[in-house]
């Protein structure tokens, strides 16, 4: 390995012992770059490695609000500022109740990339709290979000940073946090906030851009193997927001979604997901309890396999892990190599283990691509509502869509070229990293040292 690698490496495992995902994270990134860093000598010398690493900024605060039976309740907020180099910080909020310091550590690095690879104007960052809105009211919700953005509204602005949703925040949230916001500040700072409802200045196909973005990836992927979306059967995790998206488009392409996963087991649908009935119905069978997907199978006759993932059934041509972190391990892995199955495509955010991610790129047969290039069309629209906020006016959906479609193909042809400049070959993984971290090192060494 890079001896500047190494060290790096040790230095940032030995001050952040206690944060696996993170470490997980800057593990991956920093030893799929090597080449990069071999090639440029000048960058150990301005510490480019170890200023990548350290976020600009950490800010946790105390978040206290009252539940419906007037008991208090004390959540921990977080914004991690990680990097502005290419532009204000952006990206989502996680409510949930695993969130820490280092999934939010995690999640703001590897947007610092994603957010680099969709060349538009947008810095690295990420934030949320250990508050779970499942289970909650509306009016709890609301006064919980209210008291999150009090604190967080000082820290954040259209030229500064601009949250948006994630696991736990959707329009709802996002309606909440913006009227906080609108409240504290007495301006119509749009541009703060990103996913707002589009009658108040949110943009056209946000809530489906990410699941969207990532079927107009793969239709990339299969167009480099001669390959149509035509006909080809999908097995993802997960049904929010971006499995939702990915249900729909899939099926407007000719695709179709024949397993999903939820918390509670997998539903085998042979025939897909992909009628109105049936997507409407996981909208609504989601808001009413988004723990179980096990009504589906009652409501149409199709099969459902509790407390277990679909990762390794044969009968598919594509995965699309769209759920959670760390979802694929190794054991999942090497069912899935076992199975047959040529592509698998990250969606969620890191939804592989490190050495599960290796293991499966090893396999001849196989292609896989990596999240931070696949889901990168939902901080792409976002940037896009921040463009129309800023410019006063809404684009139409074929506006939005024309740019959400010639996004994803340059991020995909960006991060082929990247690995092949390396004589890394067809390597969608290491290319995405070396052409998002290649822009923001030379933003970075272009701003001077500090
Ligand atoms: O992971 C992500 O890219 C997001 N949560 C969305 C970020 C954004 O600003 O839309």
């Amino acid at each position: 390995m890079n001896k500047y690698i190494e060290r790096v490496l040790a230095d940032t495992r030995a001050k952040n012992a206690n944060e696996p995902e993170f470490l997980q994270t800057v593990e991956e990134v920093l030893l799929s770059v090597e080449p990069l860093i071999e090639a440029h000598p000048e960058y150990e010398e301005a510490a480019l490695l170890e200023r990548m690493v350290e976020p600009e900024r950490a800010i946790s605060f105390r978040v206290t609000w009252e539940d419906d039976n007037h008991q208090w309740h004390v959540n921990r907020g977080y914004r991690v500022q990680y990097n502005a180099a290419l532009g204000p910080y952006k990206g989502g909020l996680r409510f949930a109740s695993n969130v820490n310091l280092s999934i939010i550590k995690f999640l703001g690095f590897e947007q610092i990339f994603k957010d680099a690879l969709t060349c538009l104007p947008i810095g690295g960052c990420k934030g949320g709290s250990d508050f779970s809105p499942i289970g909650r009211s509306d009016r709890e919700v609301m006064r919980f979000c209210q008291a999150f953005m009090t604190e967080l509204a000082r820290h954040i602005g259209g030229d500064i940073d601009s949250p948006a949703g994630d696991v736990g925040v959707g329009g709802r949230e996002i309606g909440y946090l913006y009227g906080q916001y609108r409240r504290i500040k007495g301006v119509s700072d749009m541009g703060a906030l990103t996913g707002k409802d589009v009658k108040t200045g949110g943009s056209i196909l946000r809530p489906e851009a990410t699941g969207y973005g990532a079927v107009y990836y793969l239709v990339e992927a299969l167009k480099h193997d001669g390959e149509s979306i035509e006909g080809k059967r999908i097995a993802i995790s997960g049904y929010g927001n971006v499995g939702w998206g990915i249900m729909k488009k899939a099926a407007d392409l000719g695709a179709k979604v024949t397993y999903f996963a939820g918390p509670d087991g997998y539903i085998h649908d042979p025939d897909g997901v992909n009628t109105e009935e049936k997507l409407n119905y996981i909208l609504e069978m989601r808001a009413k309890d988004p723990m179980h997907c096990q009504p589906y199978a009652e409501k149409f006759g199709c099969e459902f396999v509790p407390g277990t993932k679909c990762w390794g059934v044969k009968d598919v041509d594509i995965l699309m892990p769209a759920a959670t972190q760390n979802d694929v391990n190794m054991e999942w892995a090497e069912k899935i190599a076992a199975s047959g199955v040529k592509y698998y495509i990250e969606v969620a955010n890191m939804p592989t283990t490190n050495d599960a991610l290796a293991f499966l790129k090893e396999q001849k047969h196989m292609v896989v691509a990596p999240s931070k290039a696949v889901n990168a069309c939902g901080v792409s629209v976002s940037q896009m509502e921040m463009a129309q906020n800023a410019a006063r006016i809404y684009w139409s959906a074929e506006e939005v869509d024309a740019k959400m479609q010639a996004t994803m193909k340059n991020i995909y042809a960006a991060s082929v070229e990247a690995a092949e400049r390396y004589g890394l070959g067809y390597d969608l993984v290491a290319g995405a990293n070396i052409a998002g971290f290649q822009k923001v090192a030379d933003a970075m060494m272009a701003q001077g040292i500090f």
